[in-house]
């Protein structure tokens, strides 16, 4: 009988245990640390224990009664929301069934309005000479001495589509813990970023903030930065115990995260106004969306505050694996263009994904070393394998691109191998496609990346065939995998001068010009500087069509010098045609490149095609491509 009692009691003891910790899988968090910090330095070990614990996590939060009811009919719709026309009839059901509200902090809107000063309203600082010194960029790739003497609580610019001032969220949302992982992250910089996430979140939707601290040596991120946060009860500071990279620095946050949705930001960050809930919003009605805020640009220089070129675009990459940005095709354009839009992959640091989510798809891939390719990762495998991700205009986060990257990242090796690992397991026929172009990845060893092949199958993901097909349709257009036939290649003669075109001299950015023709020389073997493309994109590039470089021939007006500028491939002062009479005709300024055989300049003049300076011969031309090229034009 006393036996019976006694485990009566154990059975009651443990019970109410469970009531009171495991909601909040508070116990778990600290198991899951503790895994990840005896793992030390082995990001694999430091996973896998993060996911050994997760799937416990997950069960006992599944059976916790409390979490069960509060997301109570978006539970069944989370689950089916995948078939996109259940997902709308679904959608239509939410509309009715659940109750939204204004997300809105109108009190701090006034508040921040009013505000004036330094930095104030996104505003540039006004710079005198002695702030731009290089030594405040040389700690940080920002200036921080602007930084510095900004309010922490500095106001935005409320620069959302004037949609998203009226628009609801459910007004039961998941809360969020928000990982900022930071490597001798600027003391103001870092303070900013905690701040305005304080600032401009509702208090009940932060289940935390987690600062993980990648083994920064600058003395301010130590005692001063807990001292400090210890005003804030929601901030905790996690460290490595090693150099680790940002992938398994975001690891740890992640694996350490108490909230329903684990939202990661980069450490020089501002979130702008109401960010945070039109992000919950999808992943509560999805949870299997990954969602971005737009990117908003903050001036290294004077912090000023405005849209990347373009706004919404859609990410993409080319086929060197190098992210890039698409505008949003016709077809996928909503009426009101505050709404979210589907985007094949993210830009990288700044995402919201459902925590659990996040586990189930086996978080970042552990073999992945320090920083790059992880987006593609998470990218691909959150589409291929029963999940999408929407980037969502109604939410902004500044973001201070750095002028450069001040310490040091041993990319290289790294950054190829990750590429590789991710080519390898989640782009199938099309890794060769990358190959091909990265000759140097194809026998580079990925390690071992079965585990990774095994998720891969375990979650029955779809092809990457099917992803280009169905979500990145429309990313050919911009970056085919097979590079479309040049116009034109080999060197481009003069017919007055019998010079040829030579970047020899020039930097980026400097004039072309021409020089005695080298073909056939001795130097033409090393020194293939007059080697050219006309590519399928209408542009003049250095290198023949197998090789070229992304420097495009440029000119800004009928009388500028023509100059090799990164290439944007969106036509505009880049296009160029090619036309019977031989002149290079340059639709934009109407003029036709020309050049003075005494000065050897090149430039732009008033066309005369009967002037020899301004005949070009290519050595090789491609007539049908050419005859497409100048279909359309008057010649
Ligand atoms: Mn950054």
């Amino acid at each position: 009988m006393r036996r019976k009692q006694k485990r009566l009691l154990q059975a009651v003891g443990l019970a109410v245990a469970a009531l009171v910790f495991l909601p909040n899988v508070g116990l778990w968090s600290l198991y899951r640390e503790r895994q990840l910090d005896a793992g030390g330095g082995d990001g694999r070990e430091g996973g896998g224990g993060a996911g050994g614990a997760r799937g416990v996590a997950a069960a006992a939060a599944a059976a916790a009664p409390e979490e069960e009811e509060e997301v109570e009919a978006a539970a069944v719709v989370r689950e089916e929301a995948q078939g996109f026309h259940t997902r709308q009839k679904k959608e239509a059901y939410l509309e009715s069934g659940l109750r939204k509200k204004d997300w809105h902090d109108r009190d701090a809107i006034k508040r921040d309005l009013q505000k004036t000063g330094n930095g104030e309203q996104g505003k540039p600082y006004p710079m005198t000479d002695a702030e731009r010194v290089d030594q405040a960029y040389r700690e940080n790739g920002f200036n921080i001495f602007v930084s510095d003497k900004i309010s922490l609580n500095r106001s935005l610019p409320d620069i959302r589509h004037p949609n998203c001032n009226s628009k609801l969220y459910l007004e039961k949302l998941p809360n969020t813990s928000v990982i900022i992982p930071f490597h001798n992250e600027g003391w103001s910089s870092l303070l900013r970023t905690v701040h305005s996430v304080l600032n401009r979140s509702p208090s009940v939707l932060i289940a935390e903030i987690v600062l993980v601290d990648d083994f920064s040596d600058r003395e301010h991120l130590k005692k001063r930065l807990e001292d400090y946060m210890a005003q804030f009860p929601k901030v905790r500071i996690l460290r490595t115990k090693k150099r680790e990279g940002l992938i398994r620095t975001r690891m740890l946050g992640a694996s350490a995260a108490i909230g329903d949705v684990i939202t990661f930001l980069d450490s020089h960050c501002e979130a702008n106004v109401n960010w945070l809930p039109p992000l919950l919003d999808r992943i509560a009605r999805n949870r299997k969306t990954i969602v971005c805020p737009m990117i908003d640009v903050i001036d290294h220089d004077h912090f000023g505050y405005e849209t990347q070129a373009g706004d919404a675009m859609r990410g993409a990459f080319d086929w060197e694996m190098y992210y890039k940005r698409i505008p949003i095709p016709a077809e996928l354009q909503k009426p009101d263009p505050s709404d979210p839009f589907e985007s094949p992959v993210m830009a990288g640091g700044l995402f919201a994904v459902d925590r659990r989510w996040f586990w189930e798809l086996g978080g970042y891939d552990p073999g992945l070393e320090i920083w790059g390719g992880e987006q593609y990762e998470i990218s691909f495998k959150v589409w291929m394998c029963g999940g999408r991700m929407e980037d969502i205009p109604c939410s902004r986060v500044g973001h201070i691109y750095r002028k450069y990257v001040p310490y040091k990242v041993p990319t290289g090796v790294s950054l190829a191998r990750n590429l590789k690992r991710v080519a390898e397991v989640w782009m199938d026929e099309y890794a060769e496609y990358i190959y091909q172009r990265r000759p140097e990845y194809r026998h580079l060893s990925a390690g071992d990346v079965a585990a990774q092949k095994e998720l891969r199958n375990n979650l029955n993901c779809k092809s990457f065939k099917w992803f280009m097909n169905e979500v990145a349709w429309d990313l050919g257009k911009f970056y085919p995998p097979v590079e479309p036939p040049a116009a034109a290649w080999g060197e481009i003669r003069n017919v007055g001068s019998g010079l040829c075109v030579d970047t020899k001299h020039g930097a980026l950015g400097s004039p072309l010009r021409v020089e005695t023709c080298v073909k056939g020389r001795g130097e033409a073997a090393w020194n293939n500087v007059q080697v050219f493309t006309f590519s399928w994109r209408e542009d003049i590039r250095p290198g023949d069509p197998q090789h070229t470089k992304k420097f495009c021939f440029d000119a800004v007006s009928p009388s500028s010098p023509v100059t090799l500028f990164d290439c944007h491939g969106m036509k505009g002062n880049q296009l160029w045609k090619y036309r019977k009479d031989r002149t290079l005709y340059h639709p934009i300024s109407g003029s036709c490149m020309d050049c003075n055989e005494s000065d050897r300049k090149i430039f732009m003049n008033m066309c005369n095609p009967s002037s020899p300076t301004q005949q070009w011969i290519f050595e090789h031309t491609n007539s049908t491509v050419l005859e497409n090229f100048n279909k359309n034009i008057d010649l």
